[in-house]
């Protein structure tokens, strides 16, 4: 049997439950990107906030691509269960927050609307790096084909922008207030390229909305973190055992959990504190610090795992030579890169995130993070590596990952994936081991923009990437 609203009451009892009615909620937030993430993250936070009384934050949630979670959440009325595993211990817990599902391929219409809806206050989107559209010099790409659709006017809208841009229009006209808009995807100063992302959209599609944009919306930038490997079947018949229905929505996680963020809001919010949500002035230094610590260090452990045949996070970690690389790699490389915010130990994060690593429970699969490398890398290694370079400072970790990248890009990446697995593939093809290096990271490489390479690093890189060649044989 399913679990849905009509089956609650057959739930196990040890499942903790929401306390609030969901029938008697408004839906206060449209969130894009309704995967595991956001189900993990920002829907917890805000079950919290409900479950303390807060009321009316109900979330419309919308999946940008396929019907697959429809599917999974629909039957279920948007209820679904989180389990937290840390060793042989897990608790479960059933959220209630989501209360409609979209699909935007299937109804563009319907999620105009729902953000256009007065009752909306917040957007909320975790669509990956990709969803962003941004071509390599960092503003928006228009040669891809659904951002191409999108600013060509009347046809139905395909990105987040095309969605924004249409919604707030309809805001603007009828008189409806502003809305937050909260980019919680893994890029430095999200909330700042959300901001000039749509903006040169409106610019490009209809000018006349941005002067109201500007005065009336918010995008606050924001550091999120939980570590949510992709559900499996067993974890799905696990769960069906444990609560006693089948959740086909169910998610695991890690018991570690952390947002922050800019407290610049353009109207009401959830009292998200409730959940352990911080509001800050200033986002930045704990934003950089996760990037470049937790997730450049999960890039490397992705890239040289991948190169031992490791498959999941926890081995990889074990490994005493890749150990020791990720901690020379947070220690030494990334956290000398930060300005840290105060009160904030960089070696004891550096500590507590190899702790999360080796959270065995977990089952994270190093190929779910080595999965769009070229749009991760910048902002997970180039930006340490250009600041540490500049104050002549080797990282040697760094280009240990950066050369088990590349020879993952000559056969690997177009089976894992990545928005740019073709070019770099036609790249390896006409340049081979000797030029690859320099169409990478060279003074005029693909990445020049966020690092170049001196002629003595690139000899290293291409030297580093024989070994690799020679492990894989
Ligand atoms: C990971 C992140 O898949 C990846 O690239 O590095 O999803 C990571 O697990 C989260 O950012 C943790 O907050």
């Amino acid at each position: 049997m399913r679990l849905s609203s009509a089956t609650l009451p057959r739930i196990f009892g040890s499942v903790v439950k929401p306390r609030y009615d969901r029938n008697a909620q408004r839906c206060g937030i449209v969130h894009i990107g309704l995967g595991a993430f956001h189900r993990a993250h920002q829907a917890v936070y805000t079950d919290d906030a409900m479950n303390d009384g807060d009321c009316d934050w109900g979330i419309v949630g919308v999946s940008l691509r396929g019907a697959a979670v429809e599917a999974q959440m629909g039957p279920q009325d948007g209820l679904y269960t989180v389990r937290e595993r840390q060793d042989n211990e897990s608790h479960i817990r059933l959220i209630g927050a989501v209360r409609r599902i979209l699909v935007a391929p299937q109804d563009p219409g319907a999620v105009v609307r729902a953000i256009a809806e007065p009752d909306t206050k917040i957007v909320t989107c975790t669509i990956t790096e990709t969803g962003y559209c941004r071509g390599r010099d960092g503003r928006l790409d228009s040669a891809l084909p659904d951002l191409a659709s999108d600013l060509a006017a009347d046809t139905p809208p395909k990105t987040i922008y095309g969605l924004l841009g249409r919604a707030l229009s309809q805001r603007k006209n009828s008189g409806s207030p502003g809305l937050t808009l909260i980019c919680c995807d893994n890029l430095a100063d999200n909330g700042g390229q959300m901001a000039a992302l749509l903006g040169e959209f409106i610019r490009a599609t209809g000018p006349e909305l941005l002067a109201w944009v500007d005065d009336h919306c918010r995008c606050p930038s924001t550091m999120v973190d939980r570590i949510v490997p992709a559900t499996t079947d067993a974890d799905r018949e696990q769960t069906a055992r444990d609560i006693g229905l089948r959740d086909e929505a169910t998610i695991n996680t890690e018991p570690f959990r952390q947002w922050v963020i800019e407290d610049s809001f353009a109207g009401p919010r959830p009292r998200w504190e409730i959940g352990g949500a911080q509001f800050v002035h200033d986002v930045a230094p704990f934003e950089t610090a996760k990037l470049r610590m937790l997730n450049g260090a999960h890039s490397a452990l992705a890239y040289l795992g991948l190169a031992r045949r490791y498959e999941f996070v926890h081995q990889a970690i074990a490994d005493p030579t890749i150990r020791s690389l990720i901690e020379h790699l947070m220690r030494q490389e990334a956290a000398p890169s930060l300005q840290p915010a105060a009160g904030l130990d960089l070696d004891a994060y550096a500590d507590s995130l190899l702790a999360r690593f080796a959270n065995k429970s977990l089952q994270h699969r190093l190929a779910q993070i080595a999965m769009d490398g070229s749009q991760k890398i910048p902002q997970r290694w180039l930006e340490t590596l250009q600041i540490q370079n500049k104050k002549g400072q080797d990282c040697p970790a760094l280009l240990q990952a950066l050369a088990a990248w590349i020879v993952f890009l000559r056969a690997e990446v177009a089976q894992i994936g990545d928005p740019m697995a073709p070019t770099l593939m036609a790249l390896w093809r006409q340049q081979g081991t000797l030029g690859i290096v320099d169409a990478l990271v060279g003074p005029s490489g693909i990445f020049a923009r966020h690092w170049s390479a001196s002629p003595e690093i690139r000899q290293r890189l291409t030297k580093m990437m024989t070994s690799f060649f020679m492990n894989a044989t």
